[in-house]
């Protein structure tokens, strides 16, 4: 049985912090000494928050994982401020697909756990006059980093609720300056199967031919919703999330945002992509979230939403058309067959 999800619940969540978060950090920033420092002054409006916190602090994690620093941003006050329901980050840290690792949901959080992603290196190259490479720290400094609770819903039929860390993916492509034949990004993940077991060996991979590899048309590439993330929930990305840097496109199906990114190449012609050349009738290029185009083995038009569960949880959600983000995107999409184009 299909049940409707209250619309309060499916709008503001591309909001970033209000205001009185924006402050009780602030507050909580300066009572540990921070603001004055430089680390807040980059804020210039409530949604554009600093870069980098300069917590020392051993967080719960970062004991169990080097590559987790905290980031200036308060996740937890700033879902309640939008009253929506959060996934707990220990689902959406533990519940992964990342191929690379494996394809049980939980071996990513396992066998990603040594990962190394410091140093890295990403090269944005292709149709550009200004090709450049990002190195680790430019990942966090280069650019402002904002937070963005969004949905993400995975071709599966399941979906969650994040708060991403990061810089809009337009800034990073302004920088490089397309010039008029870049018409197309293709995303390259890391190719190195000493560090990721999914990639050495065919059975524990999922069969897919590595380097996983994805695509966007140019326009939604430059669209404000296209986010290059480095963090959630207040901290840098783990590594079963896609360290150091992956993209989220919240209105495709998730297998669209591509995790721990070495490459973004600006091309003429569309790109070719991972799960479109594994099962073309299964994945299309676009993957725009869309209730009436069934996959060909099972319905999209609902979903469930991984929350805490519990006595009053609603689990089972209807699927939105570009995933609740059609007022943003969905004009990119004028006169296309979505049915054809999926
Ligand atoms: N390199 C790479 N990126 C990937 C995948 C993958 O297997 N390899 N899986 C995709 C799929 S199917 C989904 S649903 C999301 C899951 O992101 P999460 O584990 O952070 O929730 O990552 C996407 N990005
Ligand atoms: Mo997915």
């Amino acid at each position: 049985m299909l049940i409707k999800f209250k619309s309060s619940d499916h709008i503001g969540e591309n909001q970033v912090t209000d205001e009185s978060v924006y402050h009780n950090r602030r507050d909580m920033l300066k009572k540990m000494g921070f603001v004055g420092t430089g680390a807040l002054m980059a804020a210039t409006t409530p949604s554009r928050a600093a870069s980098l916190s300069l917590f020392g602090g051993d967080q719960a994690q970062g004991a169990v994982n080097p590559n987790l620093k905290a980031l200036d941003f308060s996740a937890e006050k700033s879902a309640q401020a939008l009253g929506q329901v959060q996934t707990p980050e220990l689902k959406a840290t533990t519940h992964n697909n990342f191929y690379e690792f494996g394809t049980q949901k939980n071996q990513p959080s396992e066998l990603a756990q040594n990962f190394k992603v410091n140093p890295w290196q990403l090269k944005i190259s292709g149709h550009v006059e200004n090709e450049l490479t990002l190195d680790y720290d430019d990942l966090f400094n280069k650019f402002a980093l904002q937070e963005r609770i969004y949905r993400l819903r995975c071709v599966e039929a399941w979906s969650m609720v994040i708060p991403w860390i990061g810089f809009p993916l337009a800034e990073l492509i302004k920088l490089a300056k397309p010039t008029s034949d870049a018409k197309y990004v293709a995303f390259k993940t890391l190719y190195d199967p000493e560090q990721m077991p999914g990639q050495a060996s065919r059975r524990i991979g999922g069969g897919i031919k590595y380097p996983y590899i994805e695509g966007l048309r140019l326009d939604e590439a430059m669209n404000d919703l296209t986010l290059m993330s480095v963090g959630m929930y207040g901290k840098a990305l783990p590594n079963q999330n896609g360290a150091p840097v992956r993209l989220v496109v919240p209105w495709k199906y998730g297998f669209k945002s591509i995790k721990s990114i070495v490459s973004i190449e600006l091309t003429k012609r569309r790109p070719k992509t991972t799960w479109n050349i594994l099962a073309p009738n299964e994945y299309g290029f676009y993957a725009n979230v869309n209730p009436d185009v069934s996959h060909p083995r099972w319905s999209q038009a609902s979903e469930r939403r991984i929350t805490t569960g519990g006595l009053f949880a609603r689990n089972r959600i209807e699927t939105l058309p570009f995933n609740g983000y059609g007022e943003q995107v969905a004009h990119l999409y004028k006169g296309m067959n979505l049915r054809k184009n999926y």
